[in-house]
């Protein structure tokens, strides 16, 4: 029988709301992962890219890491992978680094990958028995790249594609790809980038995404799912299946404020803590309409005291979905374009006019998503709309 791991999403070095206890639990979900795999004595490791929350991990990410991958390599365990979009910067991944000494293997090395009459030739290993073959997590033009691919297929009894974009089976508003558009022969489709665990079937084969091995921020605490990775069985069949670790535990907590004022709120807040001797993490999502004052009046750090006294490790007090009390203002912004808001706003704050156009400038990039050679460009950019205002 061959069993393996598939993992996606570790994000070592990531943390949230600044603590060090929260980048302590990114590592040690990757711990229970690693000492899962060797006590299953798996035949190897799949893991779909961002092993890194970055690409330049600090040291003692980087000491973690090979101890952990070392185990692996102890117990005669492979670990393949592919870089996902948070293990590449514009000096390319620490993982190249990793495969020179040995700990594993970067299925989206260049050498994997040959163009020739306009097609591209996707080569791949076998490793007991199956064949394994990737995609690193580069988004530019990736349309395009998945169209030409044409896997090398080598003997074995099984096919996995290890890949980091999000399929638009997973997400119809934003996906890198269209399912469709994955090579065609595979038997698994080991996804990663799309951090809400997700199956589906692709031309009879699954396509698994596993999810983030914790939550890398506040919107991923909402999905509430049990954190884990997949053990993958095939015997005659291929089977596969959810293998849980123990994740920070997350309570999210809904709070209808409407009539409320500030101080009532923060009552509310309060008798939602309950006494917790796991050191969970609290998100108070306050939502509806405030009778008087302003959101701004509630006192986010003095809730945050309060939850740590009640045995929390941190609070996170979320006022995004809370109005203010209505008034002439909000009626006559609703006609308005998000940018004649902003405009307004900014002048009323004082801000001149060529002030106004780097402010716009900056809050249209700001708004989108880059990479950091992107955000580059983006410096660059408004470095030079800054000289050309001022004549600097
Ligand atoms: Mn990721």
């Amino acid at each position: 029988m061959i069993r393996f791991a598939h993992v996606a999403d570790t994000h070592l070095g990531a943390s949230n709301f600044k603590l060090e206890e929260r980048e302590q639990d990114f590592l040690s979900a990757f711990q229970q992962f690693i000492d899962k795999c060797v006590e299953e004595k798996l035949d190897f490791v799949v893991h779909s890219g961002d092993v890194f929350d970055m690409p330049k991990p600090k040291n003692r990410i980087l000491v973690f890491v090979v101890e952990q991958l070392r185990k692996l390599k102890k117990e005669g365990i492979p670990f393949f992978t592919i870089p996902g979009s948070h293990d590449t910067g514009v000096d390319g991944t620490f993982l190249t680094v990793l495969e020179k000494v040995g700990l594993l293997t970067n299925l989206g090395n260049p050498r994997y990958f040959e163009k020739k009459d306009g097609s591209i030739t996707l080569k791949g290993e076998v490793c007991k028995n199956v064949f394994l073959a990737g995609m690193p997590g580069r988004r530019a033009g990736i349309k395009d790249v998945y169209r030409v691919l044409k896997p090398e297929f080598q003997e074995a009894k099984l096919k996995v594609f290890v890949f980091h974009h999000t399929v638009s089976d997973a997400n119809a508003f934003f996906p890198d790809i269209n399912t469709s558009l994955l090579p065609k022969g595979f038997d698994y489709y080991a996804g990663g980038h799309w951090h809400k665990r997700f199956e589906t079937v692709f031309n009879n084969a699954p396509i698994v995404y596993p999810g983030s091995l914790e939550n890398c921020d506040i919107r991923e605490m909402n999905y509430g799912q049990r954190k884990g990775f997949f053990i993958v069985e095939f015997d005659e069949k291929l089977k596969h299946y959810l293998e849980p670790i123990k994740a920070r535990r997350v309570e999210w907590v809904e709070i209808n404020c409407n009539g409320l004022n500030p101080e009532e709120v923060e009552k509310k807040c309060r008798e939602k803590m309950v006494k917790a001797s796991d050191k969970p993490l609290l998100v108070l999502k306050l939502k509806g309409r405030l009778s008087k004052g302003s959101r701004s009046e509630i006192n986010k750090s003095k809730l945050l005291e309060l939850a740590i006294n009640e045995g929390y490790l941190h609070a996170h007090t979320s006022t995004s979905d809370l109005s203010n009390p209505a008034t002439d203002l909000d009626l006559t912004i609703r006609n308005k374009s998000v940018e004649t808001i902003e405009h307004e706003y900014l002048t009323k704050k004082g801000f001149k006019e060529n002030e106004l156009e780097i402010a716009k400038k900056i809050i249209n990039l700001l708004g989108k998503e880059m990479r950091p050679s992107e955000i580059q460009t983006a410096q660059k950019t408004i470095a030079e709309e800054v000289e050309k205002i001022f004549e600097i």
